[in-house]
């Protein structure tokens, strides 16, 4: 693809899908990673491509309850390791803690090409920073190729965890999580902390705290909030959803 002028109204997006284009040709995207992509896009152009101050809240009650967690982690899956894997790499090296390679659509390869991406972007990371701030990004684990441990509720691969990861911690940011596995994790009384922008998804329904925001925007967003040692609040994650629902309806003015 050719060098995009910044000036280009599209030019997050386009560069967004050559980023998937490139990785779906090496092996780390599931079939229907696109589809995925697509629906989160067009309700990405409803909410107005920005993150509103209902998702910054959003955000901000992901961060302060990340912060308070005895094992929080970080999930990621094919899409959200190629748009959003460095700055889930900063924020997890700011809370100390790790990120697990999981996904819907499990196979070994693309799982260890996951985690090999992951790892080079770890590299990447430290490279741009201070020394002391490298420490804890180079400290980042990145775990999903134990496969030992299991989400009760579920069966065959979207049960199979990482034990010291998703299976043992009280506070799992799982970005583009599917619902059955939201509801699993609700149900074993974890704290499910979710990105989705389809603030009807069963995903969204479901989670404890629900950004409704794109992927990369909001896990950059949170960086800076967790550097706010923010506390968690009594949150209303039904009224996330209203203000969002309310963003999409309000779009048809902007005509
Ligand atoms: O890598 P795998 O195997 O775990 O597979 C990943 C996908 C995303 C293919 C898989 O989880 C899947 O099929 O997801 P769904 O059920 O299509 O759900 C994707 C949800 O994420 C939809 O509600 C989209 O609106 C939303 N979404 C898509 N892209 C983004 C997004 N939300 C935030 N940021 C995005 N960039």
């Amino acid at each position: 693809m050719g060098e995009i002028p910044d000036s280009h109204p599209r030019k997050a997006s386009l560069l967004a899908r050559a980023k998937l284009t490139e990785a779906a040709r090496e092996g780390l995207l599931a079939e229907s990673a696109m589809i995925a992509h697509g629906r989160g896009e067009a309700f990405d152009y409803l909410l107005g491509e920005r993150t509103s101050d209902s998702a910054k809240a959003a955000i901000k009650e992901c961060a302060a309850r990340l912060l308070a967690a005895n094992n929080p982690v970080i999930s990621m899956n094919g899409n959200t390791t190629v748009l959003a894997g460095k700055q889930a790499i900063r924020a997890a090296a700011i809370i100390g803690c790790p990120i697990e390679v999981n996904i819907y659509y499990r196979t070994p390869e693309r799982i260890e090409k996951l985690i090999t991406a992951l790892e080079s972007m770890k590299e990447e990371v430290a490279a741009e920073v201070d020394e002391k701030t490298k420490a804890s990004v180079m400290a980042v684990e990145i775990l999903g190729a134990d496969a030992d441990g299991k989400i009760d509720g579920l069966e065959g691969p979207r049960s199979i965890c990482s034990r010291k990861g998703i299976e043992s911690a009280d506070v799992v940011l799982v970005p583009l999580e599917d619902g059955d596995r939201c509801e699993a994790l609700v149900a074993l009384d974890k704290q499910v902390l979710v990105v989705d922008l389809n603030p009807l998804s069963r995903t969204a329904r479901t989670a404890t705290v629900t950004i409704v925001d794109e992927v990369a925007r909001a896990l950059g967003e949170m960086e800076e909030l967790l550097l706010q040692n923010p506390q968690p609040t009594d949150w209303d994650n039904q009224k996330t959803l209203r203000e969002a629902l309310d963003i999409i309806s309000d779009s048809s003015k902007r005509i």
